[in-house]
């Protein structure tokens, strides 16, 4: 069996239900204690009103940098099963949720399943994405959206404050 060298890889985290700040910290460790994985940085913790239906509380977001010898797939099924471990549910699209760990960016590749599409499609939009990925790699040039720099000088900060 070959082994895989290790990648960078990027991971947004929302949760706007049942005790957000705690779900983070308890998803970044244990994103951490598995051992393909190791977390390399992480964002402060944001607070922003919700994007999508606005009958729902404010989310906590963060975003991660790892490194992982997992392939995209892999790292996603994991990702998966720490969200459904923190109790979450697939309900309403764009609804309230427990804890939502997104793939951004996987090295510098650009993947198109139907399960997964990276980078990330939301990320040009997104304040409680681009600032705090901005707080940890400022000068990171994204694969199809450019520069980061660029990408956060054109976003709105929509409510968007560090906690
Ligand atoms: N809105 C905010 N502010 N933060 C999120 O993490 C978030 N996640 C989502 C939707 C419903 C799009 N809205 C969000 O999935």
């Amino acid at each position: 069996m070959s082994i895989s060298p290790a990648i960078t890889a990027y991971i947004g985290i929302g949760s706007n239900l049942i005790d957000p700040v705690n779900k983070i910290k308890s998803a970044v460790q244990a994103i951490d204690s598995i051992d393909t994985m190791q977390v390399l940085q992480c964002s402060s913790l944001y607070s922003s009103p919700p994007m999508g239906p606005q009958d729902q509380p404010d989310y906590i977001n963060a975003v991660l940098e790892i490194s992982t010898t997992a392939s995209a797939l892999k790292l996603l099924h994991c990702l998966q099963s720490i969200e459904n471990n923190h109790g979450r549910v697939r309900k309403q699209r764009w609804g309230a949720r427990t804890l939502d760990l997104d793939i951004l960016l996987y090295a510098d590749e650009s993947i198109n399943l139907s399960n997964l599409i990276v980078p990330h499609i939301g990320i040009p939009d997104r304040a409680f994405v681009l600032y705090p990925l901005y707080e940890i790699v400022p000068r990171l040039i994204i694969p199809q959206f450019g520069s980061l720099e660029t990408l956060v000088s054109a976003c709105p900060l929509a409510g968007l404050k560090k906690l």
